[in-house]
């Protein structure tokens, strides 16, 4: 598979294995446009092996929150198995299986079987790989506000990584991030647009501007 660019810096600089896994946050499907209900919650959210050496995911937790609130047991999954070859993609799904089979997506490594609660909410959440006991590998606290994208529902959002900046730091920054859109990412029809399990679209360079985009459909309260 081919590399992307979040990959190249941490490739340059990786001397030794003893580092931590280098595992980053890509891409985000928080606001899908499939119908959600109790047995029913597509989002998902991609992670890039971005070091020289696999990774073994197994006991490594996905988790949904926010810096200012815990981590809710509700919004915590520990990966069962998986490997992610360097510079290979590791897609996580936060509903169980079945509410993705006829989407059209990429097969998924993991599926997280939430059904009552949406992980991410849609003006801003937060999403992290922690390892087995729960120390955060890389977390993004994105944002419907700017400078994150705004996206339209079905949009994901993806990570653009500069040149020369760790990914697990610069995915922190809401101006590194793209709204998947015609141009930059694929189409999964009753679902939305992204390159979930693979990199941007070659033509993915910059952030539409915030302003064109109208604001992010709000779920119903009940949900989170
Ligand atoms: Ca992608």
């Amino acid at each position: 598979m081919l590399r992307s660019a979040a990959c190249v810096f941490v490739t340059l600089l990786t001397t030794t294995a003893l580092a931590a896994p280098k595992l980053v946050i890509t891409e985000i499907m928080y606001d899908p446009t499939s119908p959600e209900s109790d047995d029913q919650q597509t989002e998902w959210v991609e992670i890039q092996n971005c070091g020289d050496t696999s990774v073994d995911v197994q006991g490594m937790q996905i988790t949904s929150g926010s810096k200012t609130k815990p981590h809710d047991p509700k919004q915590r999954y520990v990966l069962r198995s998986g490997t992610i070859a360097p510079g290979g993609y590791f897609l996580i799904g936060v509903g169980p299986q079945s509410a993705y089979a006829n989407l059209n997506l990429p097969p998924m490594q993991a599926y997280c079987d939430e059904c009552h609660f949406a992980w991410f909410v849609n003006a801003g959440d937060s999403v992290a790989i922690r390892d087995a006991k729960g120390k955060v590998i890389d977390e993004v606290v994105f944002s419907s506000d700017s400078p994150w994208p705004a996206v339209r529902a079905g949009s994901s959002i993806q990570f653009l990584a500069p040149s020369g900046v760790d990914p697990q730091q610069a995915n922190d920054d809401g101006k590194n991030w793209i709204a998947s859109g015609a141009t930059n990412s694929d189409s999964f029809p009753g679902h939305g647009r992204g390159t979930p399990g693979a990199p941007p679209k070659a033509g993915a360079t910059t952030q539409p501007s915030h302003a064109s985009a109208r604001a992010p459909a709000t779920r119903p309260t009940a949900r989170r």
